[in-house]
């Protein structure tokens, strides 16, 4: 049986108790005032990038231990994705990271991505390793290097992920760097902002006038002091130093324990430099953990935040460019994705249902109860039915995971492609 009659046929068997589910809420928002259609067209309309390196099982520090059938090769990456989109019909788009995918034959690439519905997010760089036939070392950095040299070096490999996005349509090139030190006075703070800021001035200049350059900021690595780029602060100094189209990336796990991260995407975006989002859930730090996964109420309260600047006329930030970022160790990366895409959409539609009317006056009088009633409200809120009605409107699947294991559809990717694959990644 083929994917789609297997979508219809689960669709049939959930079609009862989602009928019950979806009549309760909509009933309950009906009585709110809420347009429900309008919720659920925004909830299809959210779509969400797969990065080509989240397709395979994640390495931790001791080792690797892969559950068999990970895609081999960019097509099978694509494959992969555009199965998973047919099931939610909400990840229409792939983040590439050079070189771990460099487009072979960009032409056949993009038929490829047309046959599945998909298109190519950004291209991310990826100066944090050395490659084998790479000149010079990044070991004390690349784009921050003290040697004019590597830092060519690195400025020309991100110039290069720049022209493989343009092959395949690409109009965004995300920056992630790991330069920083591992011991105190190892590196001149001052003149390491520069540097980079000087590097990336080269790279923004050779970027196309249409594109956008996200930075990514991260506040550790294990054995470091510290980071060149390691909060929103210094990534925000170095987007007004470069110009309008450098934009901030805020990757949720890139924060220490109990930051609060709603209040920095709503800063960016009244600033107008939140460019992109990159979605996991965390513990303790960069755990990239499936999204939602630890701390519900406070993705919720950073949606909380999205949705107002985005309902806002008066707050100019350009459409934000959301993409899952995690890395799978014990789960299957393809049920990890789609657990993450519920959760995102979930979260989402309990962010579109604050009534932001009676928020802002509750706000206004400083009646601090009220204000945090509200939003308690709609986090207790169950919107999975809408998310459920937004995937069946869509031609997706309300149960995605279970259409995924009732074709098996893992065992026959290890069929395929061998118990011992190995996706290029970290
Ligand atoms: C690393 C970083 C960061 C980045 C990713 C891809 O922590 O999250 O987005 O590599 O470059 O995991
Ligand atoms: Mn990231
Ligand atoms: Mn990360």
């Amino acid at each position: 049986m083929d994917i789609f009659n297997q979508i219809e046929e689960q669709n049939q068997k959930h079609q009862a108790s989602h009928a019950f589910q979806f009549q309760y809420i909509a009933e309950l928002l009906n009585r709110k005032g809420i347009d429900v259609q309008g919720v659920v067209d925004k909830i299809k309309a959210f779509q969400i990038a797969i990065p080509s390196w989240a397709l395979g099982t994640g390495g931790t520090r001791f080792g690797r231990f892969p559950g068999g059938g990970e895609p081999r090769n960019l097509e099978e990456k694509i494959e992969d994705i555009g199965l998973l989109h047919q099931l939610n019909r909400s990840s229409d788009s792939i983040s590439l990271h050079i070189p771990w995918d460099i487009p072979k034959d960009p032409i056949a690439l993009k038929q490829l991505l047309q046959a599945n519905g998909l298109s190519i997010d950004s291209v991310n760089s990826n100066t944090f390793q050395d490659q084998p036939d790479q000149a010079l070392s990044y070991k004390f950095g690349s784009l921050c290097h003290t040697d004019a040299r590597v830092r060519q070096q690195a400025i020309d490999h991100n110039i290069a992920c720049i022209q493989h996005g343009q092959a395949l349509d690409s109009k965004v090139l995300t920056v992630w760097l790991a330069d920083g030190s591992n011991f105190p006075g190892q590196q001149h703070f001052r003149r390491a902002w520069q540097r980079t800021a000087d590097s990336l001035g080269s790279i923004y200049q050779a970027m196309p006038e249409d594109w956008t350059m996200l930075i990514e900021y991260k506040p550790y690595e294990p054995n470091f002091y510290s980071m060149v780029i390691p909060d929103w602060g210094t990534s925000y100094s170095l987007c007004q130093h470069l110009g309008k189209n450098a934009q901030v990336l805020v990757d949720l796990g890139h924060h220490l324990p109990n930051t609060n991260i709603e209040q920095i995407v709503a800063r960016l975006m009244h600033f107008g430099r939140l460019g992109g989002f990159h979605f996991n859930g965390s513990m303790y730090g960069d755990d990239d953990l499936t999204t939602g996964s630890i701390k519900p109420y406070q993705f919720f309260l950073i949606f909380n935040e999205l949705v107002d600047a985005m309902n806002d006329p008066t707050v100019k930030n350009p459409p934000l460019a959301w993409m899952i970022d995690a890395s799978h160790n014990s789960k299957d990366p393809l049920e990890d994705l789609m657990q993450s895409v519920q959760n995102i959409l979930t979260t989402y539609a309990k962010a579109l249902l604050v009534d932001r009317v009676v928020l802002s006056a509750a706000q206004d009088n400083n009646d601090v109860l009220a204000a945090e009633e509200l939003l308690r409200d709609v986090f207790a809120t169950d919107t999975r039915a809408l998310v459920a009605e937004a995937a069946r409107q869509a031609g997706g699947a309300m149960e995605p995971i279970a259409v995924f294991r009732s074709l098996g559809i893992r065992e026959k990717l290890i069929e395929k492609r061998g118990q011992k694959s190995i996706a290029t990644g970290l």
